[in-house]
């Protein structure tokens, strides 16, 4: 049957066999701390991706060119921690080792964990990007040591320091400043900041993670922490292209909490993004 929309992201109606690009919701928020509600990024990311076209003007590509797959949502065991970890991993093996590109649609920003751990048992020297307002270097938060706010401090301990590359940060505490100088793994989110980052990271494979709330609030409220002070919408487009420059092997955006912001404009913006780094980062 034809002419019926299905929920799934805009263009991404290949079937997983025959894809090349694998998106997957991951709605997990058990950790959030603050405002609650990025399990329901997903479905908002693939409803308003329908308002959008399938051409970028900006890269001159089209995802209708690409075979892309929608799996849809994972299902998470909310109340266990570990377990729900330990499934997103599974997950993520199996689309990498099946030959898909992942796309991963979060969520709280602690899904990147088990993420990064599945990509990093099958690529050597895995570098790591990180776009956000949040430091997320914390070794514990609240007596925990696997969270939102430590998530990025973990896949240090996955990746080794030195694979860690942190753009828009603008919250965290003294002592996570201090030890991201120590490791110098702050970069500023501007084109010499970008390319100095791409030239330390070379030919490495490289994950991006980008959660929301690195942009600014007016154009993003809808995220479970915002911050002021933060990214443009075309300065993103600009960096995301820069970054395209090295070897992109997957990526995650996390963190849209569509309950708070009530125009949409949140997802709007999210699907965009994911559109942008499709055709900015897969290729043959
Ligand atoms: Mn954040």
């Amino acid at each position: 049957m034809t002419d019926f929309l299905q929920n799934h992201f805009l263009s991404a109606d290949s079937q997983y066999e025959q894809c090349d690009v694998c998106i997957v919701g991951l709605p997990y928020d058990g950790t959030s701390s603050f405002r609650p509600g990025s399990r329901f990024g997903p479905n908002a990311i693939r409803k308003a991706s329908w308002g959008m076209e399938t051409y970028s003007p900006n890269l001159q590509r089209d995802l209708s060119d690409l075979k892309i797959c929608d799996l849809g949502d994972l299902e998470i065991p909310f109340g266990n921690k570990e377990m729900a970890l330990a499934k997103i991993r599974e997950a993520i093996g199996r689309i990498i080792d099946d030959g898909k590109y992942p796309v991963l649609l979060g969520g709280e920003h602690l899904i990147t964990l088990p993420i990064v751990e599945g990509f990093r048992d099958r690529f050597h020297d895995l570098a790591v990007v990180q776009l956000d307002a949040h430091i997320d270097l914390r070794d514990e938060y609240l007596g925990e040591t696997l969270s939102h706010s430590t998530v990025m401090r973990r896949v240090l301990e996955v990746i080794g320091a030195g694979g860690l590359f942190q753009f828009g940060i603008r919250s965290g505490s003294r002592e996570e400043f201090s030890y991201a100088n120590t490791i110098g793994s702050l970069y500023e989110f501007s084109e010499d900041g970008l390319h100095r980052a791409m030239r330390t990271i070379g030919n490495k494979p490289l994950y991006i993670s980008l959660d929301l709330d690195v942009l600014d609030p007016s154009i993003l409220p809808g995220t479970g922490n915002p911050e002021p002070g933060g990214i443009n919408f075309n300065e993103m487009i600009r960096g995301l292209q820069i970054l395209g420059k090295a070897h992109v092997i997957g990526f995650d955006v996390v963190e849209l909490s569509p309950g708070h912001d009530p125009s949409e404009v949140s997802s709007i913006v999210a699907s965009q993004l994911i559109r942008e780094m499709i055709l900015n980062y897969w290729s043959k």
